[in-house]
This record gives structure tokens, C-alpha cells and sequence, in this order.
């Protein structure tokens, strides 16, 4: 097994930390007053090794990334959250709605070539019904029968099951029925009611995100988590997010048929949205977005992946993400909406290739993994 080379405490600077060191090398569960240390002290190095000895117990130096597409159906919303800069209202000439056909042809051009995921996430536009997303997975899984179809966050399979007038199991049930194969892990931003009626007014509470993504696990279906921060969020409210997802994934682990697979922290960006004209937002920055993946894989000790997510950090701090606590760099993703359009000067995608080498170059071990962490070693696809 992967340890590091010197007893946990002597990596440690800041005394108040010590307790926490000895519960890390003990495995034992951090708590929410550990967890307010943890993003109080400015000892982030030590932060960073706990982080990472448990990144090595877990997972050696193994890391994952996957070939995947990024599509959005709609960009039409009729929520309205504050932070985003991908939503068009209709009328506006940015708006768009895709067939299966315009997305098929989409996945047929080059570049998508050898794509294992497909993830789809998009606005909430009442014109578009259960009969819409049955077609569409449908049409999806008969062009390419092994793309993995990820699609819909809890908050948006919510809003399609109310508009399609049926309940949230019969909308999961047909779904999957007709390709749905696991979801992504957006739309969860901050659980905390406060923060959200301003950052997010009028969209669905904490509750129903958890409610939804507890019934996707006890239906087998996998799904991912995510934290939008880096806004007008505290230590508090982080803390607070992360332990509702731990206390859900233990539930799902005990009582449902799947889990939450991965964890990524989703740096808020603040170009083109109301949020940053109408707050003082608390900007994110490296020490911030190392902080946030190192904390995740302390507190989040039941969730088995965390990703550092190359497109909202760039893919040079997510690469030294990978000794704070993430496994996971994500994936090719080759065409990005949704930080692209808040400001996100990261480009729209990288290849296998590239993804490989800032992998072996920070030290670790590449592996091209599918959506349920298959793996395929890199050697074998011959990227160099
Ligand atoms: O749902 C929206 C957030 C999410 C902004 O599951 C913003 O594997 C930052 O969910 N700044 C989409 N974030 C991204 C997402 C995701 C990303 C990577 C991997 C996975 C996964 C999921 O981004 C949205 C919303 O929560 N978001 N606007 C913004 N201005």
C-alpha cells in the first residue's frame, strides 16, 4: 500500500491540527468542528498531506479520467439562478433546443470519436416532456450503443417529471428504460437555505436534490455530487453541504442498490452573471480550490472519488490537485457551456493525450476510465 514516508503529525505546522492528523491516521470520521479547522487553519500544506494520505491509501497513485462529450439539450431556463451565464430566456437569440438528430450529428463529427460518456445537463423549458427524453436516449443508444448516457441533474429531473405531469419514479423509470444510465452531479450549488434564496431564488430547496439523488441510488442508479463555491458562502455553510452528501451516501451505501461515485468541487465563475454585479463575492483562488479538494476527501471518507475539474481551476492547479485528496482529472469534455460562457479561460477541452501526460508529469499513474471506473490502462491505447 501507498503511505507516506513520515508519521502523519510531523507533516503538521499548525498544533491545532494534531487531533485531526491522529483521527486521519486512525481512519476515523472528521467532524464539523474538525471540518471548520480544516478550512480555518493556513496550514494548507498540512491540510494537503492528510488529504493525500488518504488519496494514497484509497488509490495508490492511480487517476482517472475518461473520454466524455458535454452537450446541453436546451439553453432555455425558466429558473432563474443568479450565478449562471449559460441560461437564454425564449425569444432571446442565444436560445436553442436540440433534436436527437442535431445531437446525433453532433456526436458523428471527429472529434467525438472514441467518446465513453456522454453528459448531458441543460435549462428547464417546459416545452420539452418525458416523450422528448424517451426518444432522444432511445435514438442515443441505437447510433452508439456504448456511450454511457449521463444526463440530468436532481434539480432538472425534478422539473421534467412536474412538467411531463408523472411522478419522479415513473419519469426515473422510464428514463432508464429507455437508455439513462447514471447523472451527473450538478445543480446541488449550496444546500444551505439562506445562501440559496440568494444566490439561486426560487429553485427547488436542499431537499429535493438529496430526496432525488437518494431515490436514483435505491433505483441503481449512480450518480455524482458536486458544491458550487467561492461565492458568498462561508466555512459554515461548506461544511454543512459536505456532511448532508456523507450522511446520504451512508444511507445509499446501507439501503440502495448505488451511490454517489464521485465528488467535484465547481469554483464559481463570475463573468456575465447577476451574482457578481449584485454581491461582494469572496473569489475563489490556488490556495481556495486546493483547499476545497483536500477538504472534500477528508470529510467526504465514504464518497471513492474526488475530481479536481481541470475546465473551472485550469488544468495546472488541477494537476497539483491531485497530491491535495483528487484521483480524478475529469475528461476530455471538447466543448464546454456553462464555465465557458461565466468567464472560464480554460480551453474547451483536452485530449486523452494530454490529459495522460499532466497525469505522469505531476507523478502519478493515467488510467482511461469509463463512467462506472472501468479502466483501460493508457499504455494499452498507446497515448504517449
Ligand atoms: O449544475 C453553473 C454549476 C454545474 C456556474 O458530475 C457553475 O461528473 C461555476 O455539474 N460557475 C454544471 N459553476 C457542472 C457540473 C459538473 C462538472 C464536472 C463534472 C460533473 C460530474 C458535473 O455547474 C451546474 C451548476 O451547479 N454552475 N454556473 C458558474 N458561473
Amino acid at each position: 500500500m501507498h503511505a507516506l514516508p513520515r508519521p502523519l503529525r510531523s507533516y503538521i505546522c499548525d498544533e491545532k491540527l494534531l487531533p485531526i492528523a491522529d483521527k486521519v491516521a486512525l481512519d476515523e470520521r472528521l467532524s464539523f468542528e474538525d471540518g471548520l479547522l480544516l478550512y480555518a487553519t493556513k496550514d494548507l500544506n498540512a491540510v494537503g498531506a492528510l488529504a493525500h494520505h488518504v488519496r494514497l491509501a484509497k488509490h495508490g497513485l492511480k487517476t482517472y479520467f475518461v473520454a466524455s462529450r458535454r452537450l446541453s439539450y436546451t439553453n432555455i431556463c425558466y429558473t432563474h439562478c443568479q450565478f449562471c451565464a449559460f441560461q437564454a430566456k425564449p425569444g432571446d437569440p442565444r436560445a436553442y433546443v436540440l433534436s436527437a438528430a442535431d445531437i446525433i450529428k453532433d456526436l458523428e463529427k471527429p472529434e467525438s470519436t472514441g467518446v465513453r460518456e456522454l453528459h448531458m445537463v441543460a435549462g428547464h423549458y417546459p416545452k420539452l416532456k418525458i416523450e422528448y427524453f424517451e426518444d432522444l436516449f432511445r435514438k442515443l443508444k441505437a447510433r452508439f450503443p456504448d456511450m454511457h448516457l449521463k444526463v440530468f441533474t436532481m434539480v432538472e429531473m425534478d422539473y421534467y417529471a412536474r412538467v411531463s405531469g408523472i411522478s419522479m419514479e415513473e419519469f426515473l423509470d422510464r428514463c432508464v428504460a429507455a437508455g439513462l444510465e447514471s447523472c451527473p452531479g450538478g445543480g446541488a450549488e449550496i444546500f444551505d437555505e439562506g445562501i440559496r434564496e440568494q444566490i439561486c431564488i426560487g429553485k427547488k430547496d436542499a431537499n429535493v436534490w438529496l430526496k432525488n439523488a437518494e431515490l436514483c441510488h435505491a433505483k441503481g442508479i449512480p450518480t455524482n455530487c458536486t458544491m458550487l463555491y467561492g461565492h458568498i458562502e462561508n466555512p459554515e455553510h461548506k461544511v454543512d453541504h459536505l456532511l448532508r452528501l456523507r450522511d446520504l451516501q451512508d444511507r445509499s451505501l446501507a439501503h440502495g442498490k448505488s451511490a454517489f461515485l464521485a465528488y467535484i468541487p465547481l469554483a464559481y465563475q463570475n463573468e456575465n452573471n447577476e451574482l457578481s454585479r449584485t454581491h461582494v463575492i469572496h473569489e475563489t483562488s490556488g490556495d481556495g480550490d486546493l483547499r476545497e479538494i483536500a477538504v472534500a476527501r477528508l470529510l467526504l471518507d465514504n464518497v471513492p472519488h474526488i475530481k479536481a475539474y481541470w475546465v473551472m481551476i485550469s488544468a495546472g492547479l488541477a494537476q497539483v490537485g491531485l497530491s491535495y485528496g483528487a484521483d480524478d482529472l475529469d475528461g476530455t469534455i471538447i466543448e464546454e457551456e456553462i464555465a465557458h460562457n461565466a468567464g472560464a479561460q480554460t480551453p474547451q477541452g483536452l485530449t486523452k493525450a494530454e490529459l495522460a501526460r499532466l497525469i505522469r508529469a505531476a507523478g502519478f499513474e493515467p488510467l482511461e476510465r469509463d463512467n462506472l471506473y472501468n479502466t483501460y490502462e493508457a499504455e494499452a491505447l498507446a497515448i504517449p
